[in-house]
């Protein structure tokens, strides 16, 4: 059986504000379905953050509804799990339940094995950090139940998770391969969005190893900053002894160029740039760096207009050895949601109150809605206290020394 495992779309997310990016998502979606739906997969596995935030726009519900239609005309089955960019913090039914509902994918539950020929499909939905002993406890279950599929029915297990492994990160992660349970031949990983993979010894059981694999998100979302990496998912294949993966690249991206230019052969160097996006399908991403001394930043802002026929958006800062002044910026070129991003980082030392503020308070209170605004920050709020109470010292929780630190490669 061949199994399509696509994580991270982050539908509706549009870099830089700008139409063209949302829809670079769509088309790296449309491409995962089109390659999983040629090669003949028997199975796709959704691992999370399906949209980009847990109020998705019309455009990005209807974009996944046509996809799952497709898969639906091609009789192949779609299974999700949500990740933490699907999960509102204010009690709602999470929007991706509507294709449960609706029959164009399955969700899967907590210790609620599916069967699909000889594999056994398992599922959660991302866990937060402080909700972690509870979730080792499931997978007590999830560990117990796999081993019972494995001898009665010669399973192949699959367990599908959207969690950070500290194998991969060490600050990122908030559970160890250690902690994850034993008897699943392939775990369908989501949240780091880069492409990783690992093989671990003992987790399948018996002679077996489990094989823990993230695709990586399907394009470039805030939290993986402006650089040019290559994107894709999986098509695995879980009919030998032990699952063959086989990452499929992403071919038609928008491309992203990063390039070091010299302030005194500015003129000639942007030239040359020019000319080399002539060949591109679509007009590039640039990110650029000027080298030298005494940059006029206005100089390069008018020089960098030349810019604006031949690439979608362009980035740039300088790279003055004498310089030690706060940055300044300058005009307009500049990544704007990516520093307000990063200095949200910086000031607040974590990846997820980042994301928490700028995703979810952000666009609650700039549309002046202050009860939303107060019920989302209150939730947050009683929730964490809740856990607090629950974990107390005579629970015997573990801790960990990294506890504080939040995810960085994640999003
Ligand atoms: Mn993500």
């Amino acid at each position: 059986m061949l199994i399509s495992h696509i994580s991270d779309i982050h539908l509706g997310y549009a870099q830089f504000n700008l139409t063209e990016r949302e829809q670079d998502i769509y088309y790296a979606f449309e491409e995962a379905v089109d390659k999983s739906i040629s090669e003949h997969a028997d199975l796709v596995l959704l691992a999370g953050d399906i949209f980009h935030t847990p109020r998705p726009s019309g455009s990005s519900i209807v974009k996944l509804a046509n996809e799952l239609k497709r898969f639906r005309e091609a009789s192949i089955p779609v299974y999700f799990i949500l990740g933490e960019h699907d999960i509102s913090r204010i009690k709602d039914t999470p929007v991706p339940y509507l294709f449960d509902n609706i029959r164009l994918a399955k969700r899967l539950e907590d210790n609620q094995p599916r069967r699909e020929g000889k594999l056994t499909l398992f599922g959660f939905n991302k866990e937060r950090r402080s909700n972690m002993e509870s979730m080792l406890q499931k997978f007590q279950i999830t560990q117990q139940l796999a081993m019972q599929y494995k001898e009665t029915h010669d399973s192949k297990n699959i367990l599908v998770l959207h969690q950070g492994l500290v194998e991969f990160n060490k600050f990122a992660g908030e559970l160890s391969a250690r902690d994850l349970p034993k008897g699943f031949d392939y775990y369908a990983m989501g949240h780091y969005h880069d492409h990783l993979e690992e093989t671990f010894s003992s987790l399948a059981g018996g002679e077996h190893t489990g094989l823990i694999a993230y695709p990586g998100s399907l394009d470039l979302t805030p939290s993986d900053g402006l650089k040019d990496v290559e994107k894709g998912f999986f098509l695995t294949d879980m009919s030998a002894h032990e699952p063959r993966v086989n990452w499929i690249k992403l071919e038609h991206r928008r491309q992203l160029i990063t390039s070091d230019i010299n302030y005194k052969t500015m003129q000639d160097e942007l030239l040359a740039l020019i000319k080399n996006t002539q060949s591109f399908k679509r007009k590039p991403i640039v990110v650029l760096k000027i080298l030298g001394e005494k940059i006029n930043p206005k100089i390069v802002a008018t020089s960098l207009m030349k810019l604006n026929d031949s690439c979608l958006h362009y980035v740039w800062h300088a790279a003055e050895s004498l310089n030690s002044a706060p940055e300044i910026y300058q005009g307009r070129p500049v990544d704007i949601e990516g520093e307000l991003y990063r200095l949200t980082k910086e000031t607040l030392d974590s990846d997820e109150l980042a994301a928490f503020a700028i995703e979810e308070i952000l666009p609650a209170a700039s549309t002046g809605d202050s009860r939303l605004t107060l019920d989302i920050v209150w939730n947050v709020y009683s929730s964490s206290k809740r856990n607090k109470r629950l974990s107390s010292p005579n629970n015997n929780l573990r801790t960990r020394t990294d506890e504080h630190r939040e995810d960085s490669l994640s999003g």
